[in-house]
């Protein structure tokens, strides 16, 4: 018999809601569910081959422990005394610090990845954390920390309403969007451009979203934030400043005028490879628009001036108005964020709290840069990472230069993988905890949900039963039981009560919460009867900007209510709120906040090399997801490949046929080229994630297609300063015919 059941797909940022098909125990089919309130019926090919991929027979089913050398298949209770006792030497005889845990992408796709590593790394005491976000958004935390005080408080492009839109370093007609959850963004951008609006992407490369724009400009790499700042300086220069409503609000405005003076069109057009008149035009366009929307992402992002672009994108936002108000950069309100309080002035933002061992990079939302993880591992002396807790993650593939993370991964003294897949990163695990497949699995976006271009609410409960194992949320609970000294057979519900306890003490205790003042005994009765996770969800629901307040608002939000809407619950268009988002010490958006001004005369400076030869970006695709969807045959193939692109004439100039030899500041590789007249003279790219020939891991389907790892080309010694993420995009290579 063939049944359905619904879905939220986790593959990527869109968050589409599916229809799956059910039979015989399996996943056998996903559609998109038109009834979604978000995504309306829209799929990609990941979210169609949902039922391979939830079935790929190299998926762990059960825990692996090495012996002798070897991983081996063994009892959940032998791999969590294993963790127990060998986690437990180490903390015993270097402390909890010594310990290092690399959180990966996928954690900001699981409910589990949301509510648990805040408590390893907490039980831990250890400042020896990284994740993906030094090898992706950290900039524009660090840019919105700065402007707004918040790092999180993300500005989102309003794509159902913008009448201009510039998508810069992004290509979401591939990727589905990022920090900008919008399911269906190739159809948003249509209707964008049937409403009238106008598209301008800009990219060295002429993708797919470049395809569908009114105009790309295709930029040299890494030069983006000085094409920003010339069209800030546009902005001065044309009298085009007009920050509408958010006059009274904004600090710093003629020092960013000051800053930008050095950065006229004319100045920056031979750097940035963009004709000083279209930069100009863009200005005035942007400015004349009756809404517009700047909208940034990895091109902007993992570069040298990452930060500084980061936030140019919002300065450009702020001065023309758009920032906060309908058809412009708006931000969210998710059903999970803390209930709106009366607006104060925060506490700021600052990095650089403490600085990592070894390079002395200063510490950025409590994170060591990715890039530097093997340096922390394989250099000896105090405060020397001795064990490593790796969740959802594969910074071999990820991060710079993989074979010095390789071997150092095999110096540690004790590794845990928590990862469905015996992979390149967690082949050298100690243990391997491989959580259960997305079918067996209850979702809720936590992180996504701050980042939606429309304000909802869904939750998937699991679709299959658990084989037979624990969920992601009972690993992490049992691991953080072991580092509490409870031992990981306690009961995993305690890690969630404890966390139940103080989130609520916290807001009985502040008059401006919606359970100010109410008995913790009497919320704590009232929340679901259910696993820890979801008792934690339903009081983020009811505490939080649209919930029931522990039913002194009935008509609220609880876990009941949502369960009770499976398309979920359309919670309305963003709404202008920047008062309640601001958190900077003056209680007004810092437009010229100090550490970016002192990052300024490196831009400045940088306009003056002159610098030829190829520069290397990277690329994604549509079938694909960063290392772990190679293994897939339905998303494996056709133009899935782990190609060099290049311009014909660039590869007839230097005699390129076939093979290409590229040559980076940290290796070398061969890699076989594909003729592209979309990219843009003297820029090459590479997809990353590729590179799965390093032996003794477990997906046949991807070994088989080895492609290379970008990332051997890259020392991982050049960061973006303010936030620590590593320059992936814009790196200079050299490039010659093999052989
Ligand atoms: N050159 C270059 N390098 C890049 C990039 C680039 O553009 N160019 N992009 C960077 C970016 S944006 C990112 S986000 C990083 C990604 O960096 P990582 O997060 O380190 O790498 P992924 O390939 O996403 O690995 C995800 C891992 O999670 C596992 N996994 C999948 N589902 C689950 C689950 O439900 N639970 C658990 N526990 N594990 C799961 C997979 O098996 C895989 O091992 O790569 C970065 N690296
Ligand atoms: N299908 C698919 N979807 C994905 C992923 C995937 O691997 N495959 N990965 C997911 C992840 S982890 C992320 S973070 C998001 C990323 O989402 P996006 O940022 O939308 O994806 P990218 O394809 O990396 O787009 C970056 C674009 O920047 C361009 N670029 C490179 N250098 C520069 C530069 O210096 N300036 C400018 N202006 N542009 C530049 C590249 O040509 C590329 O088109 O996608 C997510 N979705
Ligand atoms: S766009 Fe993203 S969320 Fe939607 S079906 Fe595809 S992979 Fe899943
Ligand atoms: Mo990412």
């Amino acid at each position: 018999m063939t049944q359905t059941a619904l879905r939220i797909c986790p593959l990527c940022e869109a968050t589409c809601g599916l229809t799956l098909t059910i039979s015989d125990g399996r996943i056998t089919g996903a559609r998109g569910d038109r009834d979604d309130v978000f995504s309306r019926g829209f799929i990609c090919p990941k979210g169609a081959s949902f039922a391979e991929l939830d079935n790929d027979p190299d998926r762990l089913t059960r825990p692996l422990v090495r012996r002798n050398g070897e991983l081996t298949q063994t009892s959940w209770e032998e791999a969590f005394a294993t963790v127990a006792d060998r986690l437990g030497t180490v903390v015993a005889e270097h402390g909890g610090p010594s310990v290092g845990v690399y959180l990966g992408n996928p954690n900001a796709h699981t409910i589990a990845g949301a509510l648990y590593p805040p408590l390893l790394v907490r039980a831990l005491g250890t400042r020896q954390v990284y994740s993906a976000s030094t090898l992706d958004q950290m900039p524009k935390h660090v840019a919105l920390g700065h402007m707004f005080g918040s790092p999180v408080a993300f500005t989102v492009p309003d794509l159902d309403r913008t009448d201009y839109l510039v998508v810069i370093g992004a290509n979401p007609l591939v990727s589905n969007g990022s920090l900008a959850t919008a399911a269906d963004f190739p159809g948003k951008l249509r209707a964008l451009r049937k409403r009238g609006g106008r598209l301008v992407v800009i990219d060295p490369a002429r993708t797919r979203t470049a395809e569908l724009a009114d105009r790309h400009l295709a930029p040299r790499p890494g030069t983006d934030a000085a094409l920003l700042f010339a069209i800030v300086h546009t902005l001065f220069d044309e009298g085009l400043v007009a920050l509408g409503a958010l006059a009274g609000s904004v600090n710093g405005v003629e020092a960013v005028r000051a800053l930008a003076a050095d950065f006229a069109p004319e100045t920056v057009a031979t750097y940035c490879g963009v004709d000083a008149e279209d930069i100009r035009r863009l200005a005035r366009e942007i400015a004349a628009a009756p809404s517009a929307a700047v909208y940034g992402r990895i091109g902007t992002s993992t570069v040298e001036f990452g930060t500084i672009g980061s936030w140019l994108v919002d300065v450009v936002n702020v001065l023309t108005g758009n920032l906060d108000r309908p058809g412009g950069a708006m931000f969210p309100l998710s059903a999970v964020a803390p209930a709106p309080r009366p607006p104060k002035p925060g506490r700021g933002f600052r990095t650089g709290r403490w600085h990592s061992r070894v390079s002395g990079h200063p510490e950025v939302l409590s994170e060591i840069p990715a890039a530097a993880l093997a340096e922390e591992i394989d250099t000896p002396g105090d405060g020397q990472i001795k064990a490593l807790i790796t969740i959802a993650g594969n910074p071999v593939l990820s991060a710079p230069d993989g074979d010095r993370l390789d071997r150092a991964l095999d110096g540690l003294g004790f590794m845990v993988s928590i990862d469905p897949y015996l992979n390149e990163t967690t082949r050298h695990a100690d243990v391997i905890l491989p959580p259960p497949p997305p079918s067996q699995s209850a979702h809720f976006d936590f992180a996504l949900n701050n980042l939606a271009v429309r304000n909802n609410a869904r939750y998937s409960p699991p679709v299959l039963p658990l084989d037979d194992r624990p969920d992601e949320a009972e690993i992490l609970s049992r691991i953080a039981l072991i580092l509490y000294g409870v031992g990981a057979e306690g009961d995993p519900g305690l890690v969630d009560q404890q966390v139940i306890a103080t989130t609520l003490a916290k807001e009985t205790a502040d008059p401006h919460s919606p359970v100010a003042g109410r008995p913790v005994e009497e919320l704590t009765a009232m929340l679901e009867e259910a696993p820890g996770y979801q008792r934690r969800l339903d009081m983020m629901l009811r505490l939080g900007p649209y919930g029931d307040a522990f039913g002194a608002k009935p008509d609220g939000l609880t876990l009941a209510r949502l369960k009770a809407a499976p398309h979920g619950i359309d919670l309305g268009p963003m709404q202008p709120r920047l008062a309640q988002v601001l958190r900077t010490p003056t209680g007004r958006i810092e437009l010229a906040p100090e550490p970016l001004i002192a990052d300024v005369p490196r831009l400045r400076e940088a306009l003056r090399v002159r610098a030829d030869g190829f520069l290397l970006i990277g690329r994604r695709h549509l079938r694909s997801n960063n290392s772990w969807m190679h293994n897939v045959p339905a998303l494996a193939g056709g133009t899935n490949r782990c190609t060099l692109r290049i311009h014909p004439d660039d590869a007839e100039e230097i005699g390129l046929t076939d093979i290409a030899v590229v040559k980076g500041p940290g290796g070398e590789l061969l890699a076989p080229i594909e003729l592209a007249p979309g990219m843009r003279r003297g820029v090459v790219s590479l997809p990353h994630g590729w590179g799965h020939d390093r032996g003794g891991t477990g997906q046949k389907v991807a070994s088989e297609q080895a492609g290379v790892n970008v990332n051997q080309l890259n020392d991982g010694s050049h960061l973006d300063p303010l936030s620590g993420t590593a320059v992936l995009n814009g790196i200079p290579v050299d490039i010659a015919p093999a052989g």
